[in-house]
């Protein structure tokens, strides 16, 4: 018999049964170990676990990992139940690490005392709190943390599957996605939100299944039932069923079911299934008390109450807690139906007891609670173990050994399969790439027809263009005929068949019509051959499930969509096939969907969101939602794009570093993008102008602006000293935005220059730079030269990416620093001191969004700073209005400048006389520094 096909014969629950035990006492332990470690400190916050809430999910998930799980399904559960995975993935020896290798049974015996505990040196296989990337079982399963979030990621993970196969890419047919849910998290609404989504896509692989204890954090859970008509679990099946779920009822264990087939046994049916209430029944398993029983029968049926005449009070309370939840045999049978409707998601409701077999059953204040010394003892005692080797397995010729052993290599060989697989895949991918002649920096867009444009406008000619080259080579949408490819096309060609595009109902108004019309990808529409109705300008919505179909359209639910995206960007991850999602979602409803974009960071997927419109750039649509936060997680690269070039640089980049496996702390990516347009012919106008830009510039040449007048001095008219050719330029340009910053004016060069007396550092994010490019003309005028640095990527600048190498871009390519220039000639002071003084390039940043976003240039290189930023609700209007109401406008930037350059202090320098001998290099006994208390990197002492 195969390990994956169990037969529930009446012999193998309770062999299962018998290994469920020892998962349950070793899952108890490793819960109270982390607890009781030696090295806790006095004042260090508590370490926790959840055993209760292990307890009521342990025979589901003994059900799934002992006999129906397949290898290549998805598991994820709520989170505070990791540890009976952890157990049962122990005994059945299927720890082990990326690189392939799996722990022997001493290091997994090391790993089961690790729970929650940081990994030192000679422990690196920790389990953390809640499942995790790291746990050495989490292949196949999903992270958990949040309630709520992964039971909807493993549903578009599924959906990312299905989407693959009708692709043509290989991947696990029969892969089914698994979730458990705790009955307070069903309440969320992420999980509410995606159910109608589930059903519609028809995905019948997809089963959740509620861990229906009646409990939450607080205690019991008190759903008023008169409101809702009926209980909760009753409520939760109407849910499901409405969202067109199929809904299957785990209630009785095999006792109950005895004796229902008895004479008279329906009615005590009757009582659990539609009597009691859950508060009562709550209160009987709490009790545990054959009178409260039998009262609480004789409540509400007279029947049943008779019935229970004849059973022993150690049968009635039999009777009361034997839940189908924690009945092997039932949970198991259940499982195997769920996978038996191809199209229909299943919901499994298995009815459990929150704290089964330990003093905290059912007590309503059980969440956190831990079990006492002799507890543990009585339960190691009672399943065989002991204090000195708790995580003992199973001899190996014992049934269960022979059993768990037997399984246990059955999945070990499976993910060592898969974990081939995926690598070669990936590959080979990557290597198709190459033998294509490598991705080019862009995709070519003709932007001559459209000297006006904005970075939204831009994403829409990409996606489009993306789509077309994907599609030319196969069958294209109804068979139609392409354009043919020009030889760059073909490069993209090997990578843009992974591109797709999803949205939450804004596709249309965000400027990706062409990648909805007639690829909108689903189950095969039911109206097909009706579109004649609505032919239109607009594009055909229907859904086809055909390979040349892009789009994952959502109604309007974006943390749906943010789910998806995440999922389909674990594609490469999970089964070695790249798929390179990009979300379009307003900017401002992200936020819906933040808890979902941090999952999927912490997931490691690798996923693009364009947020557009954004900001108050939104004009006269943004009074209500045009916040823009500074988003700051890791594994996040953020970008704002200016010109639409950048656009194009920015999401070529991206897709390349994806192929060649190169998005290390940078797999999600956000572009945030606008609506106004820009003339894009200022991004050469400007570029040219600058010295770096100039060809032959004789030493010491200074130049002045295009036709500036004769008080420039001997300057040069910047337009009578020819630029470098347009490619080397923007090559130079692409450089730097891919950086995160570039200058766009720079006044480095021209005459009267003076760092420390005229010059300002004008730092704009997004379409604002129109307002510093205003700002840069009007302070000219007054004298002060404003340099305009445009912000590409805060993130890559000013974030965590900078952080990384020390802002390094900021500093040595920019060349924005904190030196003191001086302003003032040198004076002999009385006391024989030198005073010199002088001053620093103070900065001033401008953006459309929290002030955040660029408000630590002046702390990183050490200048004043002035940051304008969104700092009240917004109204509509024309942008330059809508900056001026937020004091974003070209005047305001002036003004800030003039601020911080006029607040920028004049710092006095005295230098003694002692410093100017050492200066001179004559100094003699060198005394101690306090750098030597805090050395250079590196120089510590081992
Ligand atoms: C979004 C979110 N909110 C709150 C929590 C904290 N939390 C963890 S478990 C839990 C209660 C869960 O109750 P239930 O879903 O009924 O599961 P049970 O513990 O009863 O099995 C809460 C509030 C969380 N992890 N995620």
């Amino acid at each position: 018999m195969s390990p994956t096909t169990v037969e529930t014969t009446s012999q193998t629950p309770a062999l299962l049964g018998r290994i469920s035990e020892r998962a349950f006492a070793q899952m108890v332990h490793m819960i109270w170990e982390a607890n009781h470690r030696k090295e806790k400190r006095a004042g260090d916050p508590k370490v926790g676990g959840h055993p209760a809430a292990c307890a009521s999910s342990l025979h589901v998930l003994g059900a799934l990992h002992l006999a129906v799980r397949e290898v290549e399904d998805y598991v994820c559960c709520k989170p505070h139940a990791s540890p009976v995975d952890h157990a049962y993935h122990h005994l059945l020896q299927v720890f082990g690490r990326e690189d392939g290798t799996w722990l022997g049974v001493p290091e997994a015996k090391r790993a089961m005392a690790s729970l929650r505990k940081f990994p030192e040196e000679g422990a690196r296989d920790v389990f953390q709190s809640y499942h995790a990337r790291s746990d050495p079982d989490s292949f196949h399963f999903l992270p958990s943390g949040s309630v709520g979030i992964p039971p909807v990621a493993s549903v578009y993970l599924a959906l990312a599957h299905r989407y693959a196969r009708d692709h043509g890419r290989e991947v696990p047919k029969s892969a089914h996605f698994w979730s458990l849910i705790g009955d307070s998290e069903f309440r969320e609404g992420s999980l509410l939100e995606a159910m109608p989504d589930v059903a519609e896509r028809l995905l019948g692989n997809v089963t959740w299944i509620i861990d229906y204890n009646r409990q939450n954090l607080d205690g019991t859970r008190m759903p008023n039932e008169k409101g809702l008509h009926g209980r909760d679990c009753d409520r939760i099946a109407r849910t499901a069923e409405a969202n067109g779920w199929r809904v299957i009822q785990v209630r009785h264990g095999s006792f109950r079911e005895e004796l229902f087939a008895h004479k008279g046994g329906e009615a005590l049916r009757e009582v659990f299934e539609e009597k009691l209430t859950d508060y009562e029944f709550q209160l009987s398993l709490f009790k545990r008390d054959a009178f409260l029983c039998r009262t609480l029968l004789r409540q509400h049926s007279e029947r049943g109450h008779r019935f229970a005449k004849d059973l022993s009070d150690e049968e009635v309370v039999r009777v009361f807690t034997d839940l189908g939840g924690h009945d092997l045999g039932k949970v198991i049978q259940s499982l195997r139906a769920a996978k038996t409707t191809p199209s229909q998601p299943t919901l499994i409701v298995a009815h459990t007891i929150k704290g089964w077999g330990l003093d905290c059953f059912a007590d309503p204040s059980n969440h956190s609670s831990l079990p006492s010394e002799d507890e543990i003892e009585g339960v190691l005692a009672r399943h065989g173990l002991t204090r000195d080797d708790p995580y003992a397995l199973f001899p190996p010729e014992s049934p269960e050994g022979h059993y768990l052993a037997e399984r246990g290599a059955y999945l070990r060989e499976g993910i060592a399969r898969s974990r081939k697989s995926r690598r070669e895949k990936r590959e080979l991918a990557r290597r198709a790439v190459e033998l294509a002649g490598g991705l080019p920096d862009t995709l070519d867009i003709d932007l001559s027809l459209f000297p006006m444009a904005h970075t939204q406008w831009m994403w829409g000619q990409i996606a489009a263009k993306l789509v077309r080259v994907s599609t030319a080579d196969g069958p294209g949408v109804g068979g139609a005929k392409q354009k043919p490819l020009t030889e760059d096309e073909k490069r993209w060609a090997s990578v843009a068949g992974f591109v797709l595009t999803l949205s939450p109902d804004v596709g249309t108004s965000t400027n990706i019509a062409p990648v909805l019309d007639k690829r909108v990808y689903g189950p095969k529409s039911e109206h097909e051959g009706e579109q004649v109705e609505f032919k239109a300008r607009h594009p055909e919505l229907m859904t086809f499930s055909d390979p040349w179909t892009r789009h994952i359209r959502f109604e309007i639910a974006e943390a749906n969509c943010m789910s998806a995206a995440g999922a389909f960007g674990k594609m490469a991850h999970y089964t070695g096939n790249p798929s390179f999602p990009i979300m379009t979602v307003y900017d401002f409803f992200i936020k819906r969907a933040l808890d979902q974009l941090y999952y999927n960071l912490y997931w490691g997927s690798e996923f693009v969101i364009i947020g557009t419109p954004s900001g108050v750039t939104l004009s006269f649509e943004g009074a209500q939602h045009s916040w823009k936060s500074d988003i700051q997680i890791p594994n996040l690269i953020t970008w704002e794009p200016f010109f639409a070039l950048e656009m194009e640089w920015i999401l070529a980049d991206a897709i390349k570093r994806h192929m060649l496996d190169q998005n290390d702390g940078r797999r999600g990516v956000l572009v945030r993008a606008v609506t106004r347009a820009v003339p894009q012919a200022a991004l050469l106008e400007n570029l040219r102008r600058q010295v770096r830009f100039k060809g032959a510039l004789a030493a010491g040449t200074l130049l002045k602006p295009a036709g500036a007048g004769d008080d420039w001095g001997t300057a040069q008219d910047e337009s009578s000293v020819a630029p470098l050719g347009d490619a080397e330029i923007l090559g130079a340009v692409r450089t730097d935005v891919l950086r995160g910053a570039y200058h766009l004016v720079d006044w480095r060069g021209y005459a009267g220059y003076e760092p420390g007396e005229n010059v300002v550092h004008v730092f704009a994010m997004g379409s604002i730079v129109t307002e510093a490019l205003d700002a840069t003309k009007k302070l000219l005028e007054r004298g002060v030269f404003a340099n305009v640095i445009v912000v590409t990527s805060p993130e890559l600048l000013l974030g965590i990416l900078g952080h990384q190498d020390e802002y390094r871009h900021l500093r040595e390519h920019l060349e924005v620093d904190g030196d003191l220039h001086a302003a003032l000639g040198a004076a002999e002071s009385e006391a024989g001191l030198v005073s010199l003084a002088g001053r620093r390039v103070p900065c001033v940043a401008v953006c459309d969004g929290e002030a955040g976003l660029l408000d630590n240039i002046g702390s990183i290189v050490g200048v004043r700073q002035e940051t304008l930023a969104v700092r009240k609700f917004s109204k509509c209007g024309r942008p330059d209005q809508v900056y001026a109401y937020q004091h974003l406008d070209g005047d305001s930037i002036v003004e800030a400048c003039g601020k911080v350059l006029s607040e920028t202090a004049l710092e006095d320098l005295r230098v003694s006389p002692a410093l100017l001998e050492r200066l001179a290099g004559r100094d003699r006994a060198p005394r101690p520094s306090w750098r030597e208390l805090w050395p250079a990197d590196g120089e510590l002492a081992p």
